[in-house]
């Protein structure tokens, strides 16, 4: 449907969960056949079919030309069904059916990165979640239509790699130059998780024995010159399998698992049965291209797909509207895993971090949505933070509220009870009871209604009677679309402290906690609750939500002392955190003095940089301009933030500048054993020589330098080209030429090149012209397009005007050619309300002018909402 003339997505293009319907034909095996020729693709299938319910034929299909159809070996005419451009339905089909079908496709001009496409002139790779796999063949296209597969994939003899989900069965030559491969999967699944490759690359291999004893053999697929940059994921991958089965008790099923690397990739990875399909900034890693935190997230990716092997793939969703069904507990699963790679605290931090900075202010704003919604126009638009992050919040709550065992106990009642099946967010939140035996129904209420809940909570202490009382109230704002919002379950983990003497006050070993308090946690299910604490000796601190154990709008009273004394004190890490970042939002924010914060740091550090280096490197986090500016409503003046946020880093780097010269001179990474720790030392290094550079030392550029020079990691060398480019630094041009020519062939790599200028405090329109007209600039990308415009994002003040239309062209450009990324983009402008004049205006102005000028469902539906405040 053309939708350009008015693309006010039609009532008719929304689907309603309360809709849903069993599909009225279950398929018992599908075999394909796929053969990739230069210019098109033919693909016959062979799909066995039972009637489950009365209804149409329906099989879901795009772009696809139909060459022929028979059903029970009978070739159909085209009176005998009818087709549009979404669907071919039969009317008065059999109650059983084989139906074959050929169709060519063309994945050679397939710029969508969807269905079946060409990804390089060497590679051919598929993407069908959620539903792409209907650009590929007719096929009812849903998640509850679940399949035998059997996959035949041909091509010419110049792509050596032919893969598909499964076990290969047979392989061989056709003639001409050609052959093939065969593959069978024997566990039924969705056609969402269905892939298949063809191309040429190098392979790493390796093997795993299962718990169960199976020898599984793994592969990871990438161009021959990157083989050397898999091995971290190959090791990230042994881990989870082994992590799996000790934390959840799930060995693997298969006997291979294949993971293929592209750089023309929508997101980040993509769990296919048996073939994951990864972006390859997400699956190689190697210290001399790729910088700590990217290191981290290939493997916190290698895991997060492998567990959807379970969580996702053996147990699917039912409809898309369960997403989060998945997403959100394979999220959980690979935040617990990562917790195991690196400072506990630090990984929650940054967990936290990314939900306050994204997922926060979409739950605040036009794009707003349950972690479960109850409609969509494009489904492709709700692979969003509140489905993957809120949605793992969720699974968090229950399982702090339930500890390991119960949880354990929990989850093994679902993996029992739903092993092949397609089921509910209901039936997750009934099979976590029914195995722990704690009723938890009360959190469907979380996946059910959008936004973050205000948890307001006051303390007094009464010293005469030694007692302590903490009253909460919880409030949500309304949301026209979801009316009848209610209070939900929030556990709250909290401790006292005694102001004396530092210490905690041990509550679960005396009468202190009869309120219900079990474990540390309180759990406040009602508008309002008080609590009371007994046998307090001395006025106590407060520590609130410890380790961020629900996802709430925090309002407690604490004074500027409070929080520094928590900074010192607390002994989670993550508490510690919270209290930097609440002191230092106030100083921005509201006025306050940084007095206390700098000395609440100088008391905290030393200490710190031996035990926890990385965790000592995030207490200097200062909130971004983009997290301050998402805590403004209205009126937002992103120069007025920009020159506060700048002038308390002067102030932090003029007080704290002796400190972080000596503690850059005494750090060395190379000393430490643990990748972690030495991860640690790095960033806190990079930290120190910022503020040493910001101060104004002479020698910072020569450190940064020297540092830029002498080493052969890339957190080191992007820490120092950073220092050096930001601050302007005599070297700078030099520096940046020299980055150019060492990685100007790993494409990675030179996305840091990107990014880091793009996202320079004094990026001009010049500046960043020259990297959208850059030869190594590509709009075919995503990456490199990210790159730019992350970059940018990052730092909205001198390129204002500019960087919007660069928002709005480039959404008008991927409108056609990749509507997922152009959606995802465009949504960088959704909180454009909360600007003041006239930047308000000038915003709503262009995306209304964009609105008249693009087809995409999603793109549209996008622009929509974000217009709807
Ligand atoms: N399930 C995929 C995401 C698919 C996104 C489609 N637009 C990756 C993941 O969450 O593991
Ligand atoms: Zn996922």
């Amino acid at each position: 449907m053309n939708i350009a003339a008015n693309p006010v997505v039609e009532a008719d293009q929304t689907v309603y969960l309360k809709d849903y319907e069993k599909p009225s034909f279950a398929v018992d095996s599908i075999n394909l056949d796929i053969q990739v020729y230069t210019d098109h693709t033919n693909v016959n299938a062979t799909l066995v079919m039972k009637r489950q319910t009365a209804g149409d034929l329906v099989l879901l299909g795009r772009d696809l030309e139909l060459k022929s159809i028979t059903l029970n070996g009978k070739p159909l005419t085209a009176n005998d069904y009818s087709l549009d451009a979404e669907q071919l339905m039969i009317a008065n089909a059999p109650d059983e059916v084989i139906l074959e079908t050929e169709v060519i496709i063309h994945p050679e001009s397939n710029t969508q990165l969807e269905g079946l496409y060409q990804a390089g002139s060497d590679l051919f790779v598929t993407q069908n979640e959620p539903e792409g796999f209907r650009k590929i063949t007719f096929y009812p296209d849903r998640p509850d239509v679940l399949s035998v597969f059997t996959t035949r994939v041909e091509a010419d003899k110049k792509f050596p790699v032919l893969l598909a989900n499964g076990n290969l069965m047979e392989a061989g030559e056709t003639g001409e130059g050609r052959h093939y491969t065969i593959w069978e999967d024997p566990t039924k699944k969705p056609a969402y998780l269905f892939a298949c490759v063809v191309g040429d690359l190098a392979v790493l291999k390796d093997s795993y024995v299962t718990s169960e004893g199976r020898n599984v053999a793994l592969e990871i697929y990438a161009v021959e010159k990157d083989i050397p940059k898999c091995h971290i994921a190959m090791e990230a991958l042994k881990h989870s399998m082994r992590w799996d089965e000790e934390h959840y008790g799930r060995p693997y099923d298969l006997d291979n698992y294949m993971i293929v690397a592209t750089s023309a990739f929508n997101m980040g990875a993509m769990e296919n049965k048996g073939l994951n399909i990864f972006n390859t900034s997400c699956v190689l890693a190697d210290e001399e291209f790729t910088t700590d935190a990217a290191i981290m997230r290939v493997q916190s990716v290698i895991a997060h797909e492998y567990f959807h092997n379970w969580t996702g793939n053996r147990i699917t969703c039912r409809d898309w509207f369960q997403l989060c069904l998945k997403e959100g507990l394979t999220v959980f699963r690979d935040q617990s895993f990562s917790e195991d790679l690196q400072s506990a605290a630090v990984q929650r931090i940054d967990d936290v971090a990314v939900l306050k900075a994204h997922q926060f202010p979409e739950d605040s704003g036009p794009l707003s949505h349950p972690p479960r919604p109850d409609h969509f126009v494009e489904i492709n638009n709700f692979y969003t933070a509140t489905v993957y992050e809120k949605g793992a919040e969720i699974n968090r709550m229950m399982s702090t509220l339930l500890g390991k065992e119960k949880f354990r106990q929990g989850t093994d009642e679902y993996f029992r009870r739903h092993d092949g099946q397609a089921v509910t967010v209901e039936d997750w939140v009934a099979a976590l009871t029914a195995g722990s035996g704690v009723d938890l129904s009360a959190f469907l209420i979380w996946y059910n209604q959008p936004g973050t809940p205000k948890l307001e909570a006051q303390g007094e202490y009464n010293a005469a009677a030694q007692t302590y009382t903490l009253s909460f109230k919880q409030s949500l704002k309304a949301h026209a679309k979801y009316p009848n919002l209610k209070a939900v379950p929030i556990p709250v983990a909290l401790a006292l402290f005694n102001a004396e003497t530092g210490e905690q006050y041990a509550l679960n070993s005396s009468a202190l906690f009869e309120n219900g308090v079990k474990d540390g946690v309180y759990l406040f299910d009602q508008d309002t609750a008080t609590i009371e604490f007994t046998g307090v000796t001395a006025k106590p601190v407060v520590s609130l939500l410890r380790n961020f154990s629900a996802p709430v709008n925090l309002e407690f009273n604490y004074s500027d002392e409070e929080l520094a004394f928590l900074v010192q004190y607390e002994t989670n890490g993550f508490n510690q955190w919270q209290a930097t970042q609440t002191l230092l939002e106030r100083i921005l924010l509201n006025g306050h003095d940084a007095e206390v914060y700098i000395q609440a740091i100088k008391n905290t550090i030393p200490d710190l940089v031996e035990k926890d280096p990385l965790l000592a490197s995030r207490l200097f986090d200062v909130p971004s301009e983009g997290y301050l500016g998402s805590r403004i409503d209205a009126d937002y003046k992103p120069v007025e933030i920009q020159e506060k946020r700048n002038a308390l880093l002067n102030t932090l780097a003029r007080e704290l500048g002796e400190f972080c010269k000596a503690t850059y001179l005494a750090l060395d990474p190379d000393l430490q054993k643990e990748f972690s720790q030495a991860m640690g030392v790095r960033a806190l290094k990079n930290i120190m020589l910022t503020m040493l550079a910001r101060q104004g030392d002479s020698e910072a550029f020569d450190l940064a330098h020297v540092q830029y020079l002498n080493t052969g990691n890339m957190s080191e060398r992007l820490g120092a080209l950073k220092v050096l480019v930001w601050n302007d630094a005599p070297q700078a041009k030099d520096t940046l030429a020299d980055f150019y020519n060492r990685f100007k062939d790993e494409a990675l790599s030179l996305d840091q090149w990107f990014m880091l200028q793009a996202a320079h405090p004094k990026a001009t329109v010049e500046s960043i012209q020259y990297l959208i007209s850059h030869p190594d600039y590509d709009l075919g990308t995503p990456n490199r397009i990210r790159s730019v415009s992350g970059g940018l994002n990052a730092n909205p003040v001198n390129t204002w005007g500019f960087a919007v239309q660069h928002y709005i062209d480039l959404a008008k450009y991927l409108d056609e050619k990749n509507p997922i990324l152009g959606s995802r983009l465009l949504q960088v402008l959704s909180r454009w309300y909360t600007l003041a004049e006239p930047q308000r205006s000038d915003v709503k102005t262009a995306l209304e002018a964009l609105k008249s000028q693009v087809k995409s469902k999603n793109v549209a539906e996008t622009l929509n909402s974000m217009l709807s405040v």
